[in-house]
């Protein structure tokens, strides 16, 4: 090899290394599609491209069409003035007058502010296609879901999309410490480098912006929930204003927290009472000083009497009150508050599932027209499954907004592959019979819509500095699956599953049977080798992560969730128990009431269930018990196997990481099925059948193990 050819083939290796697949670009990779069908076609149709405008918005949806196009189909981004045939033509009625000649112009108009068209159509006697919508940023969607349509290998032709949002506020709520740390983060630390901010702006604000973007969501809560006040300080405030600035082309609004103590902690007061009219114009005074920094201000995300946090009940107020202040101050502005339900007191003789419902119920109505509440999508805290929280359909006078878990603080962190699309999913579709048969929580959602004229939905994500974003390659689906479900709450999971592993992996059948297969049967693998059969809240009391069963102490005991005995085990919630079951419209109540008629996916949830009793399956509870944590490490294996038939079918770097991540999967899922079947074992004295694989140590040894990742002590 002469020199030349060793520097080239030295080139060559850098370019090759600098493209490494390390996940960073996420489900935007834009990289060369195989020349299918497609492909020729669009080539040969839709080269050029007119695409007028110089709105920020519009210039990044133009970045966004010439980086997609370019990089997917190698060929040149040539933009023209003047009408061709096979065009794309991108934009607005105002930045492409030619549109409010068309006969779809009706249909512009009917669009939402935030939905696009995209259109096969013939424009003056050419043959176009149009992305097109009334505000700029329905037009930046709009070039997203076109750049998707040719990532994931759709036909281009007879194309007449129509997209408008389904819920309006579609949030993330970062839980970052303004130390950089990140509550229940399991992927580095966060990414608002607030050292350097707002003068220095790095380009993973922008990625994080268009990836957002690209799957409709529109506002970003910087802050944790357990806030700090100084968050509200002018020179916080000014920091957060200069992510507002490289969020605002992409549609995204900023939010922050606000911790109800703010105007003595920050203010200069003696309380934070709000009937006290210092404090309601301290109030007011800041979010008029919020307004003058970041104009578009979106609102509050509060906690408020819960887990410690200061809150209205310290004053004699109800949540309604403190809530209703806060939404007073912001209503000039459009500003919203998001006023969490996620409440529960201390005292060990009260149910936990039963009083977030309690404590909103009676305020149901009394809310101002621009606060949502915000329940969990279950009633005790993003377990891996739990029946929907019963607030939704118990609120019909006060706007809700779902709060879902995308960080996986008790579905195995970012070392567990688990798809929670298909959670999201049971949860939407769950039906609350608030209005009959048909009213899913995701109507209920959408119905606020028509009510109330706002609808929301919040993600607490999964996102940190970690180079490829969410920890595991696979947390990057849950961020994908939340964007797409907030849009759209009535997607199907698989699809949403299909469209990411399209776009992240390949559009090779395959590939994409193999990955799928891993993604749709991930959670319930997940849970069955943690907390099958309606079991929660069995995990290590302080990392949430890990069996930890037995932990008891005077202040959190894992014995007010499972109640073990020598004769039972689970909870009993029905009419006769704790009365959770009351919450329920019917006949969703009288199914969970009756343990014959649960779903055995809640039995231990709702029901207090002897050792002896026989399974649908006609095995008893033990042995049903026993299958199913032994299932949950089997499938894991499943996994394994499946993955490694990926093994050169896709990049190496994504491969291994994914392999060596199942296999510290497959030592948990071990550690959980044998410690929880050790410690239930004390109590049922019934055995694990001989034909099993044996647990290699004794309970104490699982007892003992140190739990990794201890985020309180880490952080201190
Ligand atoms: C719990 C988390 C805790 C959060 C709390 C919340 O463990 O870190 O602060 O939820 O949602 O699940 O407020």
């Amino acid at each position: 090899m002469n020199l030349k050819n060793i520097c080239l083939f030295l080139l060559l290796c850098y370019t090759q290394w600098l493209h490494a697949e390390n996940g960073y670009e996420l489900w935007l990779r834009y990289k060369l599609v195989s020349k299918g069908e497609f492909y020729t076609s669009y080539c040969l149709k839709n080269r050029k491209v007119m695409f007028p405008g110089e709105t920020e918005s519009l210039i990044a949806a133009k970045k966004e069409l010439q980086a997609g196009l370019s990089g997917l189909l190698n060929i040149p981004y040539t933009e023209e003035e003047t009408l061709e045939d096979n065009m794309l033509i991108v934009g607005t009625p105002q930045s492409v007058p030619l549109f409010k000649e068309q006969a779809f112009h009706a249909e512009i108009n009917g669009l939402s502010d935030e939905g696009y068209l995209i259109l096969n159509c013939t424009i003056k006697g050419k043959k176009t296609t149009a992305i097109v919508a009334r505000t700029d940023i329905g037009v930046l969607y709009g070039v997203f879901h076109y750049l998707r349509l040719i990532q994931t290998n759709q036909s281009l032709d007879k194309l007449h999309i129509k997209e408008n949002p389904k819920l309006k506020y579609r949030v993330l709520n970062h839980w970052d410490n303004l130390n950089g740390t990140v509550e229940r983060g399991y992927a580095g630390y966060s990414i608002w480098n607030w050292e350097r901010l707002p003068s220095y702006k790095e380009q993973r604000y922008t990625d994080y912006a268009r990836a957002n973007a690209s799957i409709g969501i529109n506002g970003t809560v910087l802050n944790n929930v357990n806030a700090q006040a100084k968050s509200l300080r002018t020179d916080w405030l000014v920091k957060a204003s200069g992510l507002a600035d490289v969020f605002r082309p992409y549609g995204i609004k900023v939010y922050l927290t606000a911790k109800f103590s703010a105007p003595k902690e920050i203010g200069g007061l003696n309380t934070a009472d709000p009937k006290d009219p210092q404090v309601r114009k301290w109030w007011k005074d800041k979010v008029e000083e919020i307004y003058s920094l970041i104009p578009d201000f979106g609102g509050f995300l509060v906690k408020a009497n819960s887990e410690g946090q200061p809150g209205p009940q310290d004053y004699g107020c109800s949540h309604a009150d403190g809530a209703n202040m806060l939404a007073e101050a912001l209503k000039p502005y459009g500003g919203i508050v998001f006023w969490r339900a996620f409440v529960y007191q201390n005292e060990r003789h009260v149910d936990r599932v039963i009083n977030g419902y309690n404590e909103f119920k009676p305020l149901d109505g009394e809310f101002a027209e621009n606060v949502f509440v915000q329940p969990k999508n279950g009633p005790i805290d993003f377990q891996p499954r739990e029946p929907f929280h019963p607030l939704f359909g118990g609120m019909p006078y006060t706007p809700l907004s779902l709060e879902f878990q995308i960080t996986q603080e008790n579905l195995g962190h970012a070392g567990h592959l688990v798809y929670l699309g298909t959670l999201f999913e049971e949860v939407l579709q769950s039906d609350t019979y608030e209005n009959g048969k048909g009213s899913t929580v995701s109507k209920v959602l959408q119905n606020y819509q028509k009510t109330h004229g706002i609808s929301a939905i919040a993600g607490v994500p999964n996102i940190g500095t970690d180079l490829n974003w969410t920890g595991h390659l696979f947390g990057q689906a849950n961020w994908y699956a939340f964007g797409r479900l907030a849009w759209n709450p009535d997607t199907s999971s698989g699809k949403i599953a299909e469209d990411w592993a399209r776009m992240t992996f390949s559009n090779d059948k395959s590939v994409l049977s193999l990955v799928l297969k891993i993604m749709m049967m991930s959670r319930e693998t997940y849970v069955n080798y943690t907390m099958p059969l309606g079991l929660n809240h069995i995990m290590n009391y302080d990392t949430h992560n890990g069996p930890e069963p037995w932990h008891d102490d005077p202040v959190w005991t894992a014995f007010d969730y499972h109640k073990i005995t020598k004769d039972s085990i689970g909870v009993n919630r029905t009419a006769k128990g704790t009365g959770a079951t009351r919450q329920y419209h019917n006949p969703v109540g009288e199914m969970f009431d009756d343990i014959k008629q649960c779903p055995q996916e809640y039995l231990l949830w709702f029901h207090r269930v002897p050792w002896n009793y026989k399974m649908a399956s006609g095995r008893n509870l033990w042995d049903e018990l026993v299958y199913h944590y032994y299932k949950g490490v089997d499938e894991v294996r499943q996994i394994q196997t499946i993955w490694n038939e990926l093994d050169g079918k896709i990049d190496r770097e994504r491969f291994e990481h994914v392999a060596s991540l199942l296999k510290y999967q497959e030592q948990e899922a071990i550690w959980w099925r044998d410690g929880c079947l050790l410690f239930f074992q004390e109590y049922s004295r019934l055995p694990i059948p001989a034909n099993l694989e044996q647990p290699k140590h004794s309970l104490k040894y699982y007892k003992n193990i140190p739990f990794p990742h201890d985020w309180k002590g880490l952080y201190k």
